[in-house]
């Protein structure tokens, strides 16, 4: 029995839903196995996303023109690919490199020890901007899958930032001086397929752009598989980094606690984690494409592969339906009053109050503060009855 999905929830390109071609294209191959699926034409994935009501795709260099590819087979290759665009009406939303499947990037791009490596690297990234420029993507997503080590001595981690520096430094003078309209996402991961990756977390990226020449032109692209694989709150992260205006793309996905890289369609997994990340993306305006960034597991054909897609969209449109009936209900905003959530928009000092006039305030007695709850428990409970179906829309 197939159960209909409400019209509401039926997506469309104003939701600007994205899928990277190498999500859908995905065959399965994994560590212990061989693909499941066969390889997917790229026009072909183009035709189904449209059909499924997808606003954009993106894509690796090699997702598109296999590595190696000469010249007069790579021109054909877009050529084709353009005329998929036009005829589905897709946009390009963002590109990236693939700066880690060919042995030469077995010790990174970037960051690799060796120096012929980090040129080759440069060089592959900058063609491939020109071509995502072209195709009129905005951002361009940088992922250093091996820019990290499995050991200690093998990586001079302060040397390896100086050059991933002077590679951003290089990327925002060539975007700069071309005159292309881009910006820069880094996407942090704590490990896998290195043993360590530099840049783990949300944190050590922002840390790292403000050291950057150009780092107006650098933000950040958080996948919540990436933040939960290392234990941490996806919905925090997303939301330091728009604190911080820097929330350039996102990674939407599932993933299961701390194991590896699960990449489920967004909503499986962690769906309470998910709940928060779409209360929070819709709290801080973020309107830029809600991109998708999961992998078909192996047991899937291709039907299984859009089954899966159009999930992705519909589990995000039931969240999005479900936060706003969380912030909309007066029992909601009630339970936030009896929290003291809006209190915490009020500065703690007074205007004009400065340190010596607190250290002449009055205090309240520790242990009468001690004493008051805070109402969080009823806050919560309230979320998860939007969550679990029983209140709101
Ligand atoms: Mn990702």
């Amino acid at each position: 029995m197939t159960i209909p999905t409400p019209a509401h929830m039926v997506p469309s390109p104003e939701d600007k839903f994205s899928f990277g071609l190498w999500t859908v294209a995905y065959g399965g191959r994994d560590p212990f196995g061989e693909p499941t699926r066969a390889d997917m034409d790229p026009v072909y994935a183009l035709e189904r996303l449209a059909g499924l009501g997808a606003y954009g795709v993106n894509f690796h260099d090699d997702d598109l023109v296999p590595f190696g590819s000469d010249d007069s087979t790579r021109t054909a290759i877009i050529e084709r690919w353009k005329k998929g665009l036009a005829e589905t009406g897709l946009a390009v939303t963002t590109a990236t490199t693939n700066l880690f499947g060919h042995p030469v990037f077995k010790d990174g791009g970037f960051t690799s020890n060796d120096r012929d490596v980090r040129r080759f690297a440069l060089r592959k990234v900058m063609r491939n901007i020109d071509l995502a420029a072209e195709l009129g993507a905005k951002v361009y997503v940088c992922w250093g899958g091996r820019e990290g080590a499995e050991s200690g001595a093998a990586k001079d981690v302060a040397a390896a930032l100086d050059r991933y520096r002077e590679a951003f430094d290089l990327l925002g003078e060539f975007v700069t001086d071309k005159g292309y309209d881009m910006t820069f996402a880094i996407e942090p991961k704590p490990n896998e397929p290195r043993g360590d990756i530099l840049l783990p977390t949300i944190g050590h990226a922002l840390a790292f752009i403000e050291t950057l020449d150009r780092s107006d032109l650098v933000g950040v692209n958080p996948e919540i598989g990436h933040e939960e694989m290392a234990g941490l709150n996806a919905a925090h992260g997303y939301a330091q980094a728009m604190w911080q205006g820097k929330l350039f793309h996102i990674d939407l996905n599932g993933q299961s606690g701390p194991r590896y890289d699960q990449d489920f369609r967004f909503g499986a997994g962690n769906a309470r984690g998910a709940f928060w990340v779409v209360d929070t993306l819709l709290a801080g305006g973020y309107d830029g494409p809600v991109h998708f960034d999961f992998k078909t597991p192996r047991t899937e054909d291709d039907e299984g592969v859009w089954t899966a897609a159009k999930a992705c969209m519909t589990n995000y449109l039931i969240l999005r339906e479900k936060a706003l009936g969380f912030r909309a209900d007066p029992d909601v905003q009630a339970a936030l009053e009896a929290a003291r959530v809006p209190e915490l928009a009020i500065a703690t000092l007074a205007e004009g109050e400065g340190w010596a006039d607190l250290e002449q305030a009055e205090m309240g007695d520790p242990d009468v503060l001690g004493a008051r709850g805070m109402a969080f428990e009823h806050l919560d409970q309230l979320a998860l009855e939007h969550l679990y179906g029983v209140r709101g829309a």
